[in-house]
């Protein structure tokens, strides 16, 4: 874990980032004083744009895993875009691509989900080597997308870890242009064009019953340096989503403005 020297917001970031996608992620954190992802990981259509309508306002952007969805039709990602246009928040389809470039881009491209026509973000493990991001940035970059590498994982007994993340951060600096960042535990790098996005995160710390590991927003945000938490359950297992939504979000950016006041 790598802690800034000196921290910067996210509006003098945007200059730094090379890729629009970035850029935008950048402006909307700003705009919206938000750096919460939201993960509804639901298996219907309906839940999942209820959810994105509902918890829209208090996020910078939306994870999705379409394959869980038992009834997925295309129709259904422009019913997303649209309301990710009335609420200005961005889509990230978490599909952690691990095959050879040339397949992991076909699946990216094609098939019943067609990632890159609707996803603004989506991730690769980087276990196949470079190439996986090469075939992935063919198709993603001149629809102006970006990939974030996983180089941490959050479950226990992760293999992510030394050498593989230090080689995922080296490959992102090797593809400035569509890599955009990290799923990371904490800041990897002090390059401030990369975002680092963090998910196994509640309230209180704690597991699941299988292998997920909880940290709170603020050892999350403040002493690790990431800068995105990405709440799953923590929101939409909660009684009240819209009001855990809402304390995250300031539970989130209270935390990055607590580290911008460590600055001289
Ligand atoms: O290391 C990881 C990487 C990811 S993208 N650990 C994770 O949990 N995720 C995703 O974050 C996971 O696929 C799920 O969608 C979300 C965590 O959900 P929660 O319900 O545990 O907050």
């Amino acid at each position: 874990m790598i802690l800034e020297q000196q921290p910067m917001t996210y509006e003098e970031r945007i200059e730094y980032a090379v890729n629009p996608t970035a850029k935008r992620l950048f402006e909307i954190m700003e705009e919206k004083k938000s750096n919460l992802c939201f993960t509804p990981d639901v298996t219907k259509v309906a839940d999942l744009l209820k959810f994105a309508d509902e918890i829209g306002p208090y996020i910078c952007l939306l994870k999705t895993h379409v394959d869980l969805l038992e009834d997925f039709s295309y129709e259904f990602t422009k019913d997303l875009l649209s309301i990710a246009k009335k609420h200005n928040f961005m889509i990230f389809e978490d599909r952690k691509f691990a095959d050879i470039g040339a397949i992991s881009g076909k699946q990216y491209q094609y098939g019943i989900y067609k990632i890159s026509d609707w996803s603004d973000i989506t991730n690769a493990h980087i276990v196949p080597g470079p190439g996986i991001i090469e075939g992935l940035k063919q198709v993603g970059l001149p629809k102006g997308r970006g990939l974030l590498l996983l180089a941490e994982m959050s479950s226990s007994g992760t293999m992510a870890k030394g050498e593989y993340t230090q080689t995922a951060v080296a490959y992102a600096k090797e593809h400035k242009d569509f890599v955009i960042g990290f799923i990371s535990m904490g800041k990897l790098t002090d390059d401030p064009a990369f975002i680092h996005m963090t998910p196994g995160v509640k309230k209180q710390k704690g597991t699941d019953a299988l292998g997920q590991q909880y940290k709170t927003v603020e050892s999350v945000i403040l002493e690790n340096g990431s800068d995105i938490i990405i709440v799953g359950r923590g929101i939409y297992a909660a009684e009240d989503p819209k009001k855990e939504a809402a304390d995250y979000q300031s539970l989130g950016y209270n935390a990055y403005l607590k580290r911008l006041a460590s600055r001289d």
